[in-house]
């Protein structure tokens, strides 16, 4: 096999590794709905299986179907999230046997695919596979993190030691620089194309928004203050009665935070996670800031002043590696701020990849040139409705959905997502 086949069995691998983790759980656990806002993981299952089957075992190889008749059940765009559990789903086994079964043909396709069209260039759709299965494995996450009970997950503590105090700035000089990508192979339809983008000077956090500042915000009566607040933000913070981060809590000792079914008490130095983009805008506002633009945030995570050019990730070309950044469901929850010196930018810009997603203030739609590959579905149905754009990845996201260009985007009141942020200072004007 090629370098690069390799390279694509490994990461296909790795995503049924993470998938069989989030799936050993009790059956009850796999087929129950944990909240309206997540599928049963069984849906999950068979759904990253089908998906599978139809670009690698249909499209790429041309090959009949494995089971023609249950692609309706798995389409998320006929049947939300809240009611799946209505429907004749695979069983947990069949599921497991369906996965199985497709994933046997997608190693003859990889075997047998030349790698000289669109979709297989560089083996491009079966890295978009392989990124696929990651992105449903942060959303089983997500869905373990919503379960009731004993907990399910193990992982070792995050990083404990930091090297940077979370007031501490960067000031990004003004200039252009370029956007997106139009080379890297197994970039996503969004991220394409490169473009040049031109962005005032401005100032950023060195470091996400800390537990330790958030909680400033909250006794501060940050959730009392309407004034900090965008108009549809404190409806929503009326409507939902927000009063602080989603699985924060606090009895006579402090504050405490729940994680996976564990409550351990608020770590000050951790990156603040589970907050929506209203709180996030209105914390920014708090903090004397703003959110930071998609553009500005692209900046700050790959622009290098010593040669103009932008880098795949902000420590530079090469694939992320364990002192890089807290990626890959390696912890179950974000480290202390600083904790990765080794994956700043340039400029000093630390934990842009990794720990917690952080939202911008930009609505996701496609750049100049945008064309939708290999299908609509994936991103160019969500733009101009009300999402916003998150860069970044959590603990959670997988390097191979992962990288300076990776863009993701949410409704502006979702929050069960590991979102966090950073705030930038200056006008932002051009
Ligand atoms: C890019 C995370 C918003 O989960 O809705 C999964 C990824 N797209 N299956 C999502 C995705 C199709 C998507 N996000
Ligand atoms: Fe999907």
């Amino acid at each position: 096999m090629t370098p690069a086949r390799v390279a694509l069995r490994r990461h296909l691998e790795r995503a049924r590794a993470r998938t069989e983790v989030l799936a050993s759980v009790p059956e009850q656990d796999l087929t129950a709905q944990h909240s309206p806002l997540m599928s049963p993981l069984v849906w999950d299952l068979a759904h990253i299986a089908n998906q599978e089957e139809r670009w690698l075992v249909r499209v790429a190889g041309r090959r009949p179907a494995v089971r023609g008749d249950i692609d309706d059940l798995y389409d998320a765009f006929r049947h939300p999230r809240a009611t799946r559990t209505g429907l004749p789903l695979l069983d947990p086994d069949a599921a497991r046997r369906y996965a199985r079964a497709v994933r046997e043909l997608t190693w003859d396709v990889l075997e047998d695919s030349a790698f000289d069209d669109d979709l297989t260039r560089e083996g491009f759709v079966f890295a978009m596979v392989a990124q696929h299965e990651q992105q449903h494995g942060e959303t089983m996450l997500a869905t373990h993190q919503l379960r009731q009970g004993p907990p399910l997950l193990d992982a070792p503590e995050a990083p404990r030691t930091g090297t940077v105090r979370d007031t501490e700035r960067v000031r990004i000089p003004a200039g252009a620089f370029e956007m997106g990508t139009s080379t890297d192979p197994w970039a996503l339809d969004n991220e394409r194309p490169a473009h040049v983008v031109e962005v005032p000077e401005f100032e950023l956090d060195a470091v996400p928004v800390t537990n330790r500042r958030y909680l400033g915000f909250v006794e501060d009566g940050g959730y009392e203050r309407p004034e900090l607040w965008s108009e549809a933000g404190w409806q929503h913070r009326l409507d939902a009665r927000l009063e602080a981060p989603q699985f924060w809590s606090r009895d006579e000792t402090g504050w405490s935070r729940t994680a996976f079914g564990r409550t351990m008490p608020l770590h000050p130095d951790e990156s603040v996670v589970h907050v929506c983009f209203h709180e996030a805008e209105a914390f920014a506002r708090w903090a004397g800031g703003r959110l930071p633009t998609e553009a500005e945030w692209e900046k700050a995570a790959r622009w290098d002043p010593a040669t103009g050019l932008s880098r795949r990730f902000p420590w530079g070309d090469e694939d992320p590696g364990p002192d890089h950044a807290n990626l890959g469901q390696r912890h179950l929850g974000p480290a202390v701020v600083g904790a990765y010196p080794q994956g700043a930018s340039p400029l000093g810009v630390h934990q842009l990849i990794g720990d917690v997603w952080e939202w911008t203030s930009t609505p996701f739609t496609g750049y100049p040139g945008f064309r939708a590959f290999p299908y609509r579905e994936y991103s160019e149905v969500f733009f101009g409705d009300g999402h916003r754009v998150l860069r970044g990845g959590s603990f959670g996201t997988d390097e191979v959905a992962c990288r300076g260009t990776f863009r993701n985007w949410d409704l502006p009141i979702r929050r069960q997502i590991f979102s966090g942020l950073r705030v930038a200072y200056g006008t932002g004007d051009v």
